[in-house]
């Protein structure tokens, strides 16, 4: 029967008890029997947080099953193993997830509701687990989840930061002000401690030279201890471990002192090591160059890299095996101390010849270039490198000689002008080297590493970023879910490309109006939150308008805020031409020293106040920005959106990936041919996207201009005027010089090209306005949008990876 499970509330599918591994009664024994012995209560004590424990770790044991299944398999076919290697893990929330993978969800909330607890109240006491910025640390948890749910059997390396990114408020008249996140602070159900796990991980000192070989005396160590967390992979067929280093201090406690009654010194050495994996860098896309940020970088490769020889040498003697049994993956140039960590290991530790040693460390590494940004690409002093870590340095320095033996006639090198350039080392380290999106890819091999791509061609390779079905799509919409599933059958979950088995149904005008209901509830359920979390009510009816994204200038939310300004000057002119409702949602973070994105982020806040206040225009405009913009948030907001902001200035954003889970759940794009966004045009038909801007080479064409922004002030009255009203204070009580910072740099340098390519945003706005007015149209090209874009599967990125970069081969 078509469309009931879609009304049936909670359940993402509905499956039949037979099926179910584990019934509501069983689970609910094992959830009792963790509240008395894992939590020491009975269940009338029992508080929220027992109860949330209780469920996580019952749930947790039915993870072990698949999990040690799947290291015996590992190890019983001494297969090759993939290590991702990444300073940062965005996985937030994981009880959900593991349960929806378990096949447990109808059982638990069944169990938990029969205890007497709110099953959505439970789930929603997890913190985010916040170990990363952005894009890139949420790719590398959909990686996790697919290299689980295909079978690839691989570890993700990370640090077990005490302290994830930070949490924003907008407490001083909406301005972001940043918080300690800690979510350490209650246990975290779902690792293990390892302590034999654990390595020295040294610092500084000097280099013995030792005939062919080095030896190298650290001044300083810290103990790398490993806690791991089991990933499990869709319908619990498979799962991997996420393997994250905390810092710990060799001698924990210096007696001495504490007995002398010095208490501070006493703790001095812990607290020293600690601090290495005290904090997440709160810095997206920039480098900031500081020690501490290489000692976490090296600290969690040399970790790593150390418990990847551990693991191959117990089951091989000979280390030229080396790249059949692992593929070690560079997420970024973070880890790129890997390729010379390995080498130092390789010769120092077994005695292999230098360039045998280059030869097998590199057959072993790939590396992942997520930007070209100048500012983002990693570079370290060399004062700093050798003093830190002082063999390396060495052994970077000849790897770079041996490189330019080989090519005389080019200039490319790794040290230069008293910098270690990361990008340069981390591609002639790897064998594979890969862009995130097929323009991004083409950008690598034309801009930042041309020259190494014509020494090295074929080596660079694209793989297309990709998104987890099962959270952003099952999980977080499970009305869609139902939808879907009542469509197309079940079984798209692991099989996304399956989604354009929807494209005949949207045709029917029930199904339009079922997935347009879908779509409305999810919008409603938004709206009661925002009503609820920030006192403001907002227009179900109306278009949900969303850019949720890191504050960066190049992904332009100001170009939004500006023309959300002239839109409500326009609104305020013409108050009854029948303008399409909208409510414009921001969410984002910005980096603590980013000035620029922290005065965006004050404006959008100001704007949002005014604009807001206005009764004129309060049925037609709402501006709503809730602070804290995290997973969770994007969860809950994603499934319930209209249009789908991707408004970066072309060829600057590698690829994205919010673009692809709104695409996905049912949006319409306004965006650049930036990144994926392009690849997303491609699948959905030109028809069903709202393009607009510069091309990527018209961008740089533009800057040669140097007064291309003053020239489109000119030619804008809209953008004159809606600049003119920030400089005259309007959004800031009257003060003329709030945001003269911003308002300077967009009429002079406009680096990222606001100005120029505002009036075309303008005319592709009015656009959507126009397709807005046809409600089954736009529902039709919405559905069109998730029909169509199963392609952007992190499944299909990660089969992509195996094949063309790691050569292995599914467990499954
Ligand atoms: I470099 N990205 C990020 O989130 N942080 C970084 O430090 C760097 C890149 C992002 C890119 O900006 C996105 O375009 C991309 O989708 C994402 O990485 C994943 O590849």
């Amino acid at each position: 029967e078509k469309g009931t499970s879609a009304q049936s509330g909670w359940y993402p599918t509905k499956i039949s008890k037979e099926t179910l591994p584990m019934d509501s009664t069983e689970l609910r024994q094992s959830i009792l029997k963790h509240l008395e012995f894992s939590m020491g209560k009975d269940l009338v004590h029992a508080s929220l947080y027992d109860m949330r424990m209780a469920l996580t770790l019952a749930v947790r044991d039915r993870v072990i099953e698949p999990w040690f299944r799947a290291t015996r398999a590992t190890y019983a076919a001494q297969s090759k193993r993939v290590y991702y290697l990444s300073m940062e893990f965005l996985i937030g929330r994981l009880l959900e997830d593991a349960i929806m993978n378990v096949g447990l969800t109808e059982a638990a909330h069944e169990a938990v509701a029969g205890l007497g607890f709110d099953f959505e109240t439970v789930l929603a006491d997890e913190p985010d687990a916040a170990l990363g910025n952005g894009g890139l640390g949420r790719l590398a948890a959909c990686f996790l989840d697919s290299m689980s749910t295909l079978g690839c059997p691989a570890y993700g390396y990370g640090i077990r930061y005490e302290h994830g990114l930070f949490r924003q408020s907008f407490a001083q008249d909406g301005r972001q002000v940043e918080t300690a996140e800690d979510w350490l602070r209650q246990a975290h159900g779902w690792e293990f401690e390892r302590p034999e796990a654990s390595f020295r991980i040294g610092f500084g000192g000097s280099v013995a030279e030792n005939g062919r070989t080095a030896i190298w005396t650290p001044e300083d160590a810290v103990l790398a201890k490993a806690y791991d967390t089991p990933i499990v992979g869709w319908q619990g067929k498979w799962a991997n471990t996420l393997r994250l280093w905390g810092a710990e201090a060799l001698t924990a406690f210096d007696l001495a002192a504490f007995n002398k009654g010095d208490f501070t010194a006493a703790a001095a050495p812990e607290a020293l090591a600690r601090t290495i994996s005290r904090v997440l860098y709160p810095d997206d896309t920039t480098e900031q160059g500081k020690e501490l940020r290489l000692k976490q970088e090296f600290f969690f490769t040399a970790a790593s890299i150390r418990d990847i020889l551990r693991r191959f040498n117990a089951e091989h003697s000979d280390l030229s095996g080396l790249p059949s049994r692992v593929a070690i993956q560079m997420n970024d140039t973070h880890p790129a101390i890997a390729g010379p960590e390995l080498v130092r290991a390789l010769v120092d530790e077994s005695g292999m010849e230098f360039d045998t040693a280059v030869e097998t460390a590199r057959a072993c590494l790939g590396y992942t270039n997520h930007t070209l940004m100048p500012e983002a690409l990693e570079r370290w002093p060399e004062e700093l490198m050798s003093r830190v870590l002082p063999r390396h340095m060495q052994i970077i320095e000849r790897i770079d000689e041996s490189h330019a033996k080989a090519h005389p006639k080019r200039n490319v090198s790794i040290v230069e002008n008293g910098e270690v350039k990361m990008g340069e080392l981390s591609f002639i380290m790897a064998n594979k080297v890969n862009g995130v999106s097929a323009l991004h890819t083409e950008l690598v091999k034309d801009t930042v590493f041309a020259e190494l791509n014509a020494l090295h061609p074929g080596r660079i390779v694209n793989e297309t970023n990709g998104v987890t079905p099962r959270r952003w799509i099952k999980g977080a919409n499970p009305r869609l879910s139902s939808l879907i599933t009542d469509t197309i059958g079940a079984g798209w979950e692991d099989r996304l490309e399956r989604l354009v088995e929807l494209e005949p149904a949207i045709a029917d005008k029930g199904f339009r109006n079922q997935f347009a209901e879908i779509k409305a509830r999810n919008k409603r359920d938004l709206a009661d939150w925002i009503e609820r979390d920030m006192g403001i009510a907002v227009n179900p009816a109306a278009m949900f308008d969303v850019q949720i994204k890191r504050f960066h200038e190049y992904k332009r939310q100001h170009l939004n805020i500006l023309e959300t300004i002239a839109l409500w000057q326009e609104i305020r002119a013409n108050p009854g031409a029948g303008w399409a409702p909208r409510v414009k949602i921001f969410g984002g973070k910005a980096a603590p020293g980013y000035v620029m994105a922290k005065e965006i982020i004050h404006l959008i806040n100001n704007v949002a106040r005014v604009i807001n206040a206005d009764t004129t225009t309060r049925d037609v405009l709402t501006v709503v920005y809730p602070p804290n913009y995290n997973v969770t948030m994007a969860e809950r907001l994603i499934p319930a959106s209209d249009l789908s902001e991707q408004i970066s200035t072309a060829g600057k954003e590698a690829s994205g990936t919010g673009n692809m889970k709104f695409s996905l759940n049912g949006a319409l794009t306004i965006g650049t041919l930036d990144g994926a966004n392009v690849e997303i045009r491609d699948l959905v038909g030109p028809e069903n996207f709202f393009l607009f801007g510069m091309t990527a080479s018209e961008v740089v064409e533009c800057r040669k201009t140097p007064d291309h922004a003053a020239r489109a002030i000119k030619a804008s009255n809209r953008l004159g005027a809606a600049i003119e009203m920030i400089e005259a204070g309007a959004f800031s009580n009257g003060d003329t010089e709030m945001y003269h910072g911003l308002t300077q740099n967009l009429r002079g340098h406009d680096y990222f090209t606001v100005c120029a390519d505002f009036d075309s945003y303008w005319d592709a706005q009015r656009r959507v306005d126009a397709a807005w007015g046809d409600q089954d149209n736009w529902t039709r090209m919405a559905a069109i949008n998730t029909a169509r874009t199963g392609w952007f599967s992190s499944d299909r990125t990660i089969q992509g990876y195996m094949a063309d970069v790691w050569k292995i081969t599914p467990m499954i």
